[in-house]
């Protein structure tokens, strides 16, 4: 049988390069997108090649519908994952037009050029949708956490624009009976993750701090909880998606939920420091309790206009009809990204 053939949105971030090392594995022929200015010279473009290089590059941007359907027309992939989008909910609310436009309407224009090539019943398609179109579990019922029939109440200029990637998705499902998915994807992290997150953030800040490249690590908020997996677990569980008989909405989550402290707490252990907190709010500092440093601090600047509290997810309906397990756990995920950084900063 003939290699399958995908073709990955956004291949350059964190669940691309997952995304494209694992479907190689699997024997399939890998395209992705890059932005249509990226030059064969640009470092992003080098950093695919190099680091991917069973990854045949498409120039396309998410705002050109020409090149996407161009794309679409050349390769007819099987199986499509839409990841490229403005990730990133803090500068979303700086930016909220682009954001808009290629983190909702991008989703549409991607559909579109499936439409417009004519692969709309042979092609599938993945979108990456995320817990951010829930709000935080004051905003919604309470229990055991948030699963496919929640109700939506996003918090950010990306979760808005996010939600209706997810509509649109089920709105060419329904109307032109595409085989199109949605993962609703909590927040998943790992050695790939980019450096304004903040678990990247924080495990690069300690690798340094533990090797007295850097002294202080500032944050915002630290009392918000997310339930954090890993990367690589997840993007098994957008491929499982795209296996199934009939297309449909899946939660991929851990089930449990931590603070951005007790992530801070964990990272810091891993090296072997012992943290001491004083004070509240935005006088709240931590102290290495062997040196006597102060090794954090708050920085408002890194607060949000409107803020999720709380996500926790419910994967129960991937569990059951996908197969779908995480591997990695809490702790195992920290010393994972710490080991990492620790070896990197070296
Ligand atoms: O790491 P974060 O920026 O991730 P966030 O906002 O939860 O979004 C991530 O997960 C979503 C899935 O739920 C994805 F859809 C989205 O694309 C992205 O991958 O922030 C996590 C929490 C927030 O509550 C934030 O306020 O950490 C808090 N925080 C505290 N100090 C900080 C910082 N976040 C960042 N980025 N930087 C800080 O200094």
């Amino acid at each position: 049988m003939a290699a399958k053939t995908a073709l990955i949105t956004g291949v350059a971030g964190q669940d691309g390069g997952h995304l494209a090392k694992l479907l190689h594995e699997k024997g399939y022929e890998v395209y992705g997108t890059l932005r249509g200015q990226l030059e064969a010279s640009h470092p992003r473009y080098q950093a695919v090649k190099t680091e991917m290089p069973y990854v045949n590059i498409v120039l396309a941007d998410m705002m050109d519908i020409a090149a996407l359907t161009r794309a679409m027309q050349e390769i007819k992939p099987d199986e499509v994952y839409n990841l490229a989008a403005i990730s990133h909910v803090g500068y979303s609310f700086r930016d909220p037009i682009l954001t808009a436009d290629l983190t909702g309407k991008g989703v549409l224009n991607v559909l579109e050029a499936v439409r417009l090539a004519g692969l709309e019943k042979t092609t599938r398609f993945y979108q990456a949708s995320t817990s951010e179109m829930f709000g935080g579990l004051d905003y919604n019922r309470p229990g055991s956490g948030y699963d496919e029939e929640s109700l939506f109440h996003p918090r950010s200029p990306y979760g808005v624009a996010k939600l209706y990637g997810h509509w649109i998705t089920k709105n060419y499902r329904e109307s032109y009976g595409m085989h199109a998915s949605c993962g609703i994807l909590f927040n998943h992290e790992g050695e790939r993750r980019g450096p304004e997150f903040v678990t990247r953030k924080i495990s690069k800040a300690v690798a340094r701090i533990k090797l007295g490249k850097q002294d202080v690590l500032e944050l915002g908020n630290l009392d918000s909880k997310r339930d954090w997996g890993y990367a690589g677990d997840y993007v098994e569980g957008m491929w499982r998606i795209l296996q199934q008989d009939e297309p449909g909405d899946y939660v991929l989550a851990t089930g449990e939920t931590h603070t951005i402290r007790e992530f801070v707490e964990l990272a810091f252990k891993q090296v072997g420091i012992e943290l001491r907190w004083d004070g509240t709010g935005e006088s709240e500092t931590a102290t290495d309790v062997a040196s006597g440093n102060v090794v954090l601090r708050i920085n408002p600047e890194f607060y949000r206009p409107a803020e999720v509290d709380i996500l926790l997810g419910d994967p129960a309906k991937a569990e059951t009809k996908l197969g779908w397990e995480r591997k990695v756990d809490f702790p195992g995920l920290v010393k994972l990204m710490v080991e990492h950084d620790l070896a990197e900063e070296a």
